[in-house]
């Protein structure tokens, strides 16, 4: 029977949440010690675990139909293949940092200079569109320590907190782009595998609006309900029913993570009381 083989990192910072997020999907694998392959015992599928590097290549070469990689490694493996989804985690940016002692007055700055990565596909674009006429300097390792040991100028490389560049008396001068794990397909799947991935793709995508999305209920006096309604931007009208008390209603609806706070504290500001948020199971969209 044909199956769908979907790469993710064999270990790593994007493994485990993969892994995670396929077994929200339902897809139960044997919890053997990891192969380089392994089936579903539930669904037609077949999970590859690889170096992250190599998936987009491997997704190119038709190895894999499908993977879960960071952004970053697809823009700099220049493989012309189709993001499904983002998937919200392992988020990051590939930045421009230098010394802090240095006096950076703009990207003019690395015209001439030496600059360490290892993402120097993504770099080259980014010179060239800046028409900077820089020398990269590939390094696979510990970038962040080449200008303290004069093997550059200035460094190319992955960002999340900061604290990296802070501990290396660096500093961010540009980002380039920002970066987050995303599903890869190969554009020219068919047939049942064409099907198959349909189907992974809409449980994938229920995870995600289930993650992405809280349940909520409050209880609102009656003569501020068009207000509180007003401020809730839930998937099509809440549904407000009575209460047993005189001159009050309970509204229930479905708010985005991104717009929680905001949401909230206008629900408070209109006098809306009671407020539960529940997490959402499974949403389907
Ligand atoms: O062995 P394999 O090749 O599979 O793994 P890897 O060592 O190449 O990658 P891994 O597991 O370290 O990272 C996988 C992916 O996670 C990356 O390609 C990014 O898409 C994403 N990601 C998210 C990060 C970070 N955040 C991150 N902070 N990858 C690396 N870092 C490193 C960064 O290199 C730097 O040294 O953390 C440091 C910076 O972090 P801050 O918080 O100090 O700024
Ligand atoms: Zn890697």
């Amino acid at each position: 029977m044909e199956k769908l083989k979907i790469a993710i990192q064999k270990s790593g910072r994007l493994s485990e949440k993969s892994m995670e997020i396929i077994s929200e999907a339902g897809i139960s694998m044997n919890n053997g010690s990891r192969k380089l392959i392994s089936a579903s015992t539930n669904f037609p599928v077949e999970i590859l675990f690889l170096r992250d590097d190599d998936i987009p290549q491997y997704i190119a070469d038709d190895v894999a139909d499908a993977g879960i990689v960071g952004e970053n490694i697809l823009a700099e493996s220049g493989a012309g293949l189709e993001i499904h989804e983002k998937l919200g985690f392992a988020k990051c940016r590939l930045s421009l940092a230098v010394q802090k002692s240095v006096d950076y007055s703009g990207s003019s700055f690395f015209s001439g200079k030496r600059i360490a990565t290892s993402y120097p596909n993504i770099l080259k674009c980014w010179l060239e569109k800046n028409k900077i006429d820089a020398e990269i300097h590939v390094i696979t390792g510990s970038v962040e320590i080449a200008t303290g040991i004069g093997l550059a100028d200035g460094i190319f490389d992955i960002v999340s907190s900061g604290s990296t560049l802070l501990s290396n008396g660096l500093k961010e001068v540009e980002k380039i782009m920002d970066s987050e794990a995303v599903l890869l397909g190969s554009p020219g799947i068919g047939g049942r595998k064409a099907e198959i991935m349909e189907e992974f793709l809409f449980r994938l995508r229920t995870v995600m609006a289930s993650r992405n999305n809280k349940y909520i209920l409050l209880n609102a006096p009656n003569d501020k309900l068009d207000k509180i309604i007003d401020a809730i931007p839930g998937m099509k009208s809440p549904t407000v029913l009575p209460l047993a008390i005189e001159g009050w209603s309970s509204v229930h609806s479905v708010v985005n993570e991104n717009d929680f706070w905001q949401v909230i504290g206008k629900l408070r500001a209109h006098g809306a009381q009671g407020i539960l948020v529940i997490p959402i199971e499974k949403m389907i969209v």
